[in-house]
């Protein structure tokens, strides 16, 4: 075979790869599969690197309706029931917590997930205070959870949102 043909093979599948990242311009660089406490799969939450931060897209059901605090925790470990394996908030410049707090926020802190009555929830969120996999505050490796209550985006350590329902590791993808 002659080098020019092989130029050209070598290029044709450069050129498919190349496709083939433009056409999943929507294709997360992590993802994180959430399960309750008996394992059950409750949701996925996608991380989309972009100019302005991470743009995070949390899909959940199968919970309690109401508010849910939710979290980037430190430790990628979700053991059930209680998901403490995870550790707490991701926190790699030592803020306090909470989004409305003005000592904080953590940089996992995240708005309240809102569940409806049908056990769905969604919340879209661009974080700019993480990274996805380069950097300090790269949170490849770490992990999403889910709280049984409300975060009330002021309270150390955890905004006071109770137990840990729910909790993913966050993996590239
Ligand atoms: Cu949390
Ligand atoms: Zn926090």
């Amino acid at each position: 075979m002659s080098y020019g043909r092989i130029l050209a093979i070598s290029g044709c599948l450069f050129l498919a790869a190349c496709s083939s990242w433009s056409a999943s311009e929507s294709k997360p660089q992590a993802t994180a599969d959430l399960r309750n406490g008996s394992g059950q799969s409750v949701g996925t939450v996608a991380f989309f690197e972009e100019k302005d931060g991470v743009r995070i897209a949390v899909k959940a059901t199968g919970l309690p309706p109401g508010k849910h605090g939710i979290h980037i925790h430190t430790v990628a470990k979700c053991d059930p029931p209680d998901f403490t394996s995870a550790g707490g908030h991701f926190n790699p410049t030592g803020k306090s917590h909470g989004l409305q707090n003005p000592a904080g926020p953590h940089a996992g802190d995240l708005p309240n997930l809102v569940v409806g009555a049908d056990g769905k929830g969604s919340l879209e969120y661009t974080n700019k205070l993480i990274s996805v996999s380069s950097g300090p505050n790269a949170i490849s490796g770490a992990s999403v959870v889910i709280h049984a209550g409300p975060d009330d985006e002021r309270t150390d350590p955890a905004g006071n949102s109770g137990a840990r329902i729910a909790c993913g590791v966050v993996r590239k993808s």
